[in-house]
This record gives C-alpha cells, sequence and structure tokens, in this order.
C-alpha cells in the first residue's frame, strides 16, 4: 500500500496475533524469565489516559524483553470488587455482577485496541468465585497463623438510613451521601490483620528494593515510622493506677511539668475530680467531631483542660498535673504523653497557650539554662537540673535514664510503630465473604478449606439501609456450625478490596489451577516481578500490603523469596489544557472549556479572567482526551509513539495535540522510507531480502553473510554506506542503552528519528547496508509502534512476526570512525586542514601532513627545523 493508514492494519495484526497465540506465556527452563506488570484496573467502565500510558510503559518493555530472548509474563486483570459496583445496584437497580462484568468487557475492548502483548488466557478479575476462592483460602492462612482477630473499632454510622458507610460515602462536611445525615462514629466488632506484627521486616526489606523510587521507599518508611524510646511509669496522686507514657526523649523526663492523656483515654472519667468533670465532658464532645488530622494539625492552637487530677514524676517526685488534649491521640502510643515544654515544639506552644510553667533540663554546652526561652530548645545539649544526671551529654542521657527506670521498677525501653493492625471488615456486599462461622457453643470456627469459596448470594437487595445485604439475607446467614453442627451465623463482612489486589500478581503465575492457589514451581520460577508500573497512588498502602502478605506466605512455606517487586516505576501523571480562575478555591477553580469564549476566556460566573494551564486530566476538570478518539484519528501506535516520546516515564506528561500529530508524520516517514526502499531497491536486493528465512535466533544470518560478501568484492565500503552503517549501530546502541536502565523511551525514539534521517538521505537502495538500515530502523521500533513495524516486516517479504525477532546487537567496527580531520600548521598558524585515516600514527600524521598540497606550498624554500605533531589533531611546522 502507498499509504500509511493505520486503520487498515491495526485491527488486523491485533486478529493475527492473537489467533497465533504470539503472547502466550512460554514455560520453558531454557530462556531466562521476565515479569512485566501493570497495576490492574478497577472496572470502571472506560479507559482515560492515564490506564493508557501505564500499559503502553508496560507493554513496551514486555516486548522489548521478549526480543532479547527472554520469556515474559505479561498479564492482565480485573480489581473488580468495590463501592461502585454497590452504588449503581442501590441506585439504579443493576446487579453488582452485572455492572462488574459489563464494564470489563467494555473495558477489554478497549485495551485489545491498544495492541498490548497480554496474555489473556491469565486473565482474572478479583470478584469471580474461582479468584476469591483463593482470597478467603488466604485469610484462613492468617487465621491460622494468628494473625487474623476481631475487636472492636470505630465506623462511619449513618443515624437515619441505620447503616454503616464507607470513608467515601461521607462528604467533606461530615454528612452521609445518600442521606445527608451527619455521620457518627459507632463501634463495631471488627477483623484485622495483624500488620503490626511484620512492621520491623517491612521496614528493614526497603533496603533490599533497589530498583524502587528512593521517595517511595521513604513514604513506607514514614507511613511505618518506626520510633525508639522508653515506655515511663507516672503514679497518679491518691489512686493505684499509673499513667504510661511513650517518650522518644526519656533524657528530658525532669523537664516534665504535666501529663496528658487522651480525651478517649480510659483513665480520663477516673482523674477528673468532681469540680471539673462538666468542663472536662464538655471538652471531650467537642474533641469528638474533630478529625485526626485536624487534631495534630501544625497550625492549629493546641487546646486542652486541666481534669483536676495529679500525677507524680517518679524522678523527681514533684506533683505536676494531668490534662486532656486534641492532640494527643488514643491510638498511638500509650495514648498519653509527658508534657516537655522546654525542649518539645508543640509542648512549648501548648504550655503557653495554657499556662503551664516550662523548666529547662537540656542546654547547649556552656549555657546554665537562666536564660528565658523563646522556642522550645530541641537540639542535643548537656543535663541540668536532672538530679544525679547533671553535666551529662544528654545523647547519653536516654540510655541512663532508661537503665535507671528499669532498675527503678518505672520504665523501660520501647519500640513504637506509627502502623496500626489492618482493619480489614466491611460492611457491605460486594467484596469477598470473609469465611468465618459463629457459632454459640464453639465459638470463631473457620469454614473448612473443602467448602470454599462461601459465594456470595445473588438474591439480595440493595436500599442504602440498615444492616449490609448479605446481613439480611437469613437464608444465607444461617448455617449449622462445621464444628458442632448445631444452629451458627455466618460472618456478614467481606474483605477490604485492598486484600484482592494484595496477592493477584501471585496467581498471575498460575492463574487457571483449580486445585490449588498456585503451584509453587510456578510463583517460585515466575516471581518476583521484575517490573511493576503504576500510579503513585499505590505508593504506600497497595504495596506495604502486599510485601506484607508476600511475607506472610513465605513464612508459611507458600513462596521462597521475601519481596514481590523487584523494581517499581511509578509512572506521571497524563495532564490536559484547563482553564482555572486563580481566585476560587481549589475546589471550584477549573472551568470546563465548554463554558468559555477561548477568545476571551472569562469566569463565566464571576466575569473574572481565566488562565490556560496544565492540570491533571479528569473527569471533574473536563480536561481530558478520550482515547478512542485520539486512535481513530492517528491509529494507536501514533498514541503510544506521542505518550512515549513525549515526557520521560516517571515525569508528568502534558497532552499537545501538535506533537502527537509531529508522531504521526514520523510514523509516515517511516511508512514512506521502507515503500521507496522497497520500490527502488534492485531486483537481486528484494529478491535477498525476500528470501531472508524467519529466524528467531541472531539477525537474519543471511544479510549477515551478504554483507561480508559485498564488503569484499568491492574492497570495502563507500563512505556513504560506512557512514549510514555507522547511523545504524549507533542506533541500535543508544536504543538498547535507553531500553536499559531507565526506560528512556523519549530519547529512545529521537534516535529512531536521527536513523530515519540517516536513511533518507543516503538514498543507496541497492547497497546491503541500506536493507541493514530499513530492517534495523522496524526492528527498534517494534516495542514501541507494534502494527506499522510488523506491516512493514512483511512488506519487506518476511513471513514471521517482527515480534519474533532478536534484538540487534552492536557491531563496535561499524562504529568507528575511519577518518579525521587533521590541521595543518606553520608557526603556530594555520593553513589549512586535510582528511587522513583515523588510524595513522604519529610519523604517519607528519608524512601526510608534509606532502599534503597545503604545506607544499607554504613551506616551498623553507627549513623545517621542527614537527610537532598532537596526535588526532594537528601538525606544527616550525621554520
Ligand atoms: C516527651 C518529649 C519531650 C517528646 C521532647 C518529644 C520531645 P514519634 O517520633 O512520632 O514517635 N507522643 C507520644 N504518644 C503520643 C500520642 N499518642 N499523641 C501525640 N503525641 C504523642 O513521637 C513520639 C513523641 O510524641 C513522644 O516523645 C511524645 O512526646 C509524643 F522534648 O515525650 B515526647
Amino acid at each position: 500500500e502507498s499509504q500509511y493508514n493505520p486503520a487498515n492494519i491495526e485491527q488486523k495484526w491485533q486478529q493475527k496475533w492473537e489467533e497465533s497465540g504470539l503472547y502466550l506465556t512460554p514455560e520453558n527452563n531454557t530462556q531466562p524469565k521476565f515479569y512485566a506488570l501493570s497495576m490492574f484496573p478497577y472496572p470502571s467502565g472506560s479507559l482515560h489516559m492515564g490506564h493508557v500510558r501505564n500499559y503502553v510503559i508496560t507493554d513496551t518493555i514486555a516486548r522489548y524483553k521478549r526480543m532479547q530472548g527472554y520469556r515474559v509474563l505479561h498479564p492482565m486483570g480485573w480489581d473488580a470488587f468495590g463501592l461502585p459496583a454497590e452504588n449503581a445496584a442501590i441506585k439504579r437497580g443493576i446487579p453488582p455482577a452485572k455492572w462488574t462484568y459489563q464494564n470489563i468487557a467494555q473495558m477489554k475492548k478497549q485495551l485489545q485496541q491498544l495492541g498490548l502483548s497480554i496474555d489473556w488466557s491469565r486473565e482474572l478479575a478479583t470478584c469471580a468465585p474461582n479468584y476469591y476462592k483463593w482470597t478467603q483460602w488466604i485469610f484462613l492462612q492468617f487465621f491460622k497463623a494468628g494473625l487474623a482477630y476481631q475487636k472492636e473499632a470505630a465506623v462511619n454510622w449513618d443515624p437515619v438510613d441505620q447503616t454503616v458507610l464507607a470513608n467515601e460515602q461521607v462528604d467533606s462536611e461530615g454528612r452521609s451521601w445518600r442521606s445527608g445525615a451527619i455521620v457518627e462514629r459507632k463501634l463495631l466488632r471488627q477483623w484485622f490483620l495483624k500488620i503490626t506484627d511484620y512492621a520491623e521486616q517491612l521496614l528493614n526489606d526497603l533496603e533490599k528494593l533497589t530498583g524502587w523510587p528512593e521517595r517511595v521507599k521513604l513514604m513506607q518508611a514514614n507511613w511505618i515510622g518506626k520510633s525508639v524510646g522508653a515506655y515511663l511509669e507516672f503514679p497518679i496522686v491518691g489512686m493505684e493506677e499509673k499513667i504510661g507514657v511513650f517518650t522518644t526523649r526519656p533524657d528530658t523526663v525532669y523537664g516534665v511539668t504535666y501529663v496528658v492523656l487522651a480525651p478517649e483515654h480510659p483513665l480520663t472519667p477516673k482523674v477528673t475530680t468532681p469540680n471539673r468533670k462538666e468542663a472536662v465532658e464538655a471538652f471531650i464532645q467537642e474533641v469528638k467531631g474533630e478529625s485526626e488530622i485536624e487534631r495534630t494539625a501544625e497550625d492549629k492552637p493546641k487546646r486542652g483542660i486541666f481534669t483536676g487530677g495529679k500525677a507524680i514524676n517518679p524522678f523527681n517526685g514533684e506533683e505536676i498535673p494531668i490534662l486532656i488534649a486534641d492532640y494527643v491521640l488514643y491510638e498511638y502510643g500509650t495514648g498519653a504523653v509527658m508534657g516537655v515544654p522546654a525542649h518539645d515544639t508543640r509542648d512549648f506552644k501548648f504550655a503557653n497557650e495554657n499556662n503551664l510553667p516550662i523548666k529547662t533540663v537540656i542546654v547547649p554546652e556552656g549555657e546554665d539554662g537562666t536564660k528565658p526561652l523563646e522556642t522550645a530548645y530541641t537540639d542535643p545539649g548537656i543535663m541540668i537540673n536532672s538530679g544525679q544526671f547533671d553535666g551529662m551529654p544528654s545523647t547519653e542521657g536516654k540510655t541512663a535514664i532508661i537503665e535507671y527506670a528499669e532498675k527503678q521498677g518505672y520504665g523501660k525501653a520501647r519500640v513504637q510503630y506509627r502502623l496500626r493492625d489492618w482493619l480489614i471488615s466491611r460492611q457491605r456486599y460486594w467484596g469477598a465473604p470473609i469465611p468465618i462461622v459463629h457459632c454459640p457453643s464453639c465459638g470463631i470456627v473457620p469454614v473448612p478449606e473443602e467448602d470454599l469459596p462461601v459465594k456470595l448470594p445473588e438474591d439480595v437487595e440493595f436500599t442504602g439501609r440498615g444492616p449490609s445485604p448479605l446481613a439480611r439475607l437469613e437464608s444465607w446467614v444461617n448455617v449449622p456450625c462445621p464444628s458442632c453442627g448445631e444452629a451458627a451465623k455466618r460472618e456478614t463482612d467481606t474483605m477490604d478490596t485492598f486484600i484482592d489486589s494484595s496477592w493477584y500478581f501471585l496467581r498471575y503465575t498460575d492463574a487457571n489451577n483449580d486445585k490449588e492457589i498456585f503451584a509453587s514451581d510456578k510463583v517460585n520460577s515466575w516471581m518476583p516481578v521484575d517490573q511493576y508500573v503504576g500510579g503513585i497512588e499505590h505508593a504506600i498502602l497497595h504495596l506495604l500490603y502486599s510485601r506484607f502478605f508476600t511475607k506472610v506466605l513465605r513464612d508459611r512455606g507458600l513462596l521462597n523469596f521475601d519481596e514481590p517487586f523487584q523494581r517499581l516505576l511509578t509512572q506521571g501523571m497524563v495532564q490536559g489544557l484547563t482553564y482555572m480562575n486563580p481566585n476560587k478555591s481549589d475546589k471550584d477553580k477549573w472551568i470546563p472549556a465548554e463554558l468559555v469564549n477561548p477568545k476571551d476566556p472569562r469566569d463565566p460566573q464571576t466575569g473574572e479572567p481565566l488562565q490556560l494551564v496544565y492540570a491533571t486530566m479528569s473527569k471533574s476538570k473536563g480536561n481530558g482526551v478520550a482515547p478512542e478518539e485520539v486512535i481513530a484519528k492517528y491509529g494507536v501506535d501514533t498514541a503510544r509513539m506521542f505518550i512515549l516520546f513525549k515526557a520521560p516515564p516517571e515525569k508528568d506528561l502534558e497532552w499537545d495535540e501538535a506533537d502527537v500529530e509531529g508522531q504521526f508524520r514520523f510514523l509516515n516517514r517511516v511508512w514512506r522510507l521502507v515503500a521507496e526502499f522497497v520500490e527502488k531497491s534492485s531486483p537481486r536486493g528484494k529478491k535477498q531480502s525476500k528470501n531472508q528465512s524467519p529466524s528467531s535466533k541472531g539477525r537474519n544470518p543471511k544479510s549477515a553473510v551478504l554483507l561480508e560478501e559485498v564488503q569484499e568484492a568491492c574492497g570495502g565500503f563507500a563512505k556513504i554506506e560506512k557512514d549510514l552503517r555507522r547511523a545504524i549501530h549507533t542506533a541500535i546502541k543508544e536504543v538498547s542503552a535507553d531500553l536499559e536502565g531507565d526506560y528512556q523511551f523519549n530519547t529512545a525514539i529521537s534516535e529512531l528519528m536521527k536513523l530515519s534521517n540517516a536513511l533518507g538521505e543516503a538514498k543507496c537502495f541497492d547497497s546491503p547496508v541500506y536493507a541493514e538500515g530499513i530492517e534495523a530502523l522496524l526492528i527498534l521500533l517494534a516495542p514501541f509502534a507494534p502494527h506499522i513495524a510488523e506491516e512493514l516486516w512483511h512488506e519487506l517479504g518476511h513471513d514471521c512476526s517482527i515480534h519474533q525477532q532478536s534484538w540487534l546487537q552492536v557491531d563496535s567496527s561499524a562504529l568507528e570512525v575511519d577518518e579525521i580531520t587533521l590541521v595543518i600548521q606553520i608557526m603556530g598558524k594555520t593553513r589549512g586542514t586535510i582528511q587522513v585515516p583515523a588510524s595513522a600514527d604519529k610519523a604517519a600524521l607528519e608524512k601526510y601532513a608534509r606532502e599534503s598540497e597545503i604545506a607544499q606550498r607554504h613551506l616551498q624554500g623553507k627549513e623545517v627545523k621542527k614537527t610537532i605533531v598532537v596526535p588526532g589533531k594537528l601538525v606544527n611546522f616550525v621554520v
């Protein structure tokens, strides 16, 4: 065909690849493995540009690795449980399963348009019984290991609809999405996974993740939040009980001027004196309405109140007041802190705002602490006002104080993590049911493994009111106890959907196994994932939970590796142009383009002038570009090329139609280059090219033989051919380097453009070097633009797929420069230049220079006294 028309070739090749099973995963031991994985999508209904970018990046890597000789696992699936399906059921009466599977079908079609080299035979959906059967099985393994337990925890409670709400169903004002009622907190017995048992490992093993962005590792470390310090006990005046605090600064304990309890602390009502009762209760009521973020925000004043109770600092016997304050969180540490205003910024502020005494106990060397403090002194220093510890450096004081407290029996060393156990119970329908039965006589009984899956019933009603649909279905809830056979009840909570995604990457290695979760040889030989690609929004929870699951399953003998993801690439956002009113709040400042006159962009409400800026594409901003529209206009190869070319994968990408067109033009140029070559190269050249046997090992050996033959016959290549060969092998070298390491697709594509320019200039159609160049261009292009590369490859006369070709090897001799420019000087003055062989040594250089026309002319009648030769650069004659 004379014209590049993507519509004519893309679908055709997608179909052929599918029919020939080109992307099925090879299972053999002869090739090294490579596991390329994109974070699987939630089936919301349609693919957006962020998805496209994610999958195109992974696909390009997968294709490159295949051509390099790896057996590649590149699967896809659906993170298919979750709230939106249930909301659709409540709002529109569509069963969650139907809604979900419709969306999957729709999105799969869109995905297939992208020409991804996915092994669809391993597709999975987390909502399918043959998947969640194993999710439940994993829960049972956790339960057996003592890592799944129940305890009371707070949920969002809608008092009007009498139902539990997910966080996403509570708006920013704290109201229910459906009833509009102010949401309350309610305590329920819920299931937890003991991730805190693995806190230390999850932290330490971050070190092994050399292929992860530093920023992600830091986010994980902060989330785990390890603090090393002490647990100290303060006796309460007039009571048996003591207040235990966790502190990272035991060296400041002589500076304690008060103790603070979290308002929710069980000791709060006990230490409160009758005259303070009313005020304290009012304060507690107030704090209840605040979120954790509000309570701990740096810029908010710290509010607290005196309880009337007193404690004793066991180190010096001083009596100190007991307060409650909003900034002390009940869930962290012991839910109580010792207040040291002189040495803690937050305590300093709190003490000043609440008129509490400030006592300096650490000073910089040489000071005596009499100078009043303007801010808290938080650095290390020398201990003062600290009894027997006076004069000791505070860093040593930490251990000394702990040792002393231990001897005296009121304290010990303690490590504290910010990480809390994972609350996995959800009071909703569209999730994996927790496989537990509650029996009046046997208590909590796990469902026997052979009875899995505990299937979701279909005859349920969705009202958004009252208990969850599962809890209301008597016929499902009432079961005989698996242990004693008496009447018992099923657990009606389902699991957090993060559980489903914490192990899906394991299942892909043996996705159709109906006997076991996965065969151990398969999972252990494919894992860990060699390259994981996904959004930064999963930097903490999804990745941490997946790491946690991996470690637990390893400890249960199911896996033989420590970490699931060897390398992680977090791709940047795709941004689109959008109108913005800089004077409005973040939420309201985006103005959809259809409301704006582009000639004079103004806010339709206020008339203020608008700015046109790049911002992450989103529905609410209305600045998205629909993948299918781009594909319809330019074809998917152009869309892929643009996405890979416009920005390095980890950076944000600004959508720009002009650059999309630029890539379309480039592919057109490639098309014309090949068409011209096929047309103009001599019949012999064409025949040679056609006859090349499909070979999956090395580049076509025949063309290599041919090159040597020609070289011998002609006594080497002409200059134009040498230059072209250098361009070809430079491209091979650079593109390969860009695809190793950091996946710099953008510079790789620039190299392809350079090669196409070199071919366009060389025009030596009959030279075997030209044929080599055309083939190299297509092979190097194949991972990026798989359809056009395949079409043109066949146009050259090959029968096999370009995607089964081997990646190209650099011929380093082709990179050699064989001529250099030599400067000729007389008495240091440049008189001209000549071309000389690059291999010439000092003596030869001098000879070339002396015999050159330039030297002859300028040296006529003069005697050369000395010659200075700078190899590779110049020859200077001194006369
Ligand atoms: C006294 C002290 C003196 C403290 C000082 C710090 C500096 P990280 O590193 O985050 O673990 N703290 C302990 N439990 C708390 C809770 N439930 N709510 C709010 N704050 C709490 O911080 C530990 C420090 O945070 C502890 O050390 C405690 O204040 C406070 F010069 O104790 B510190």
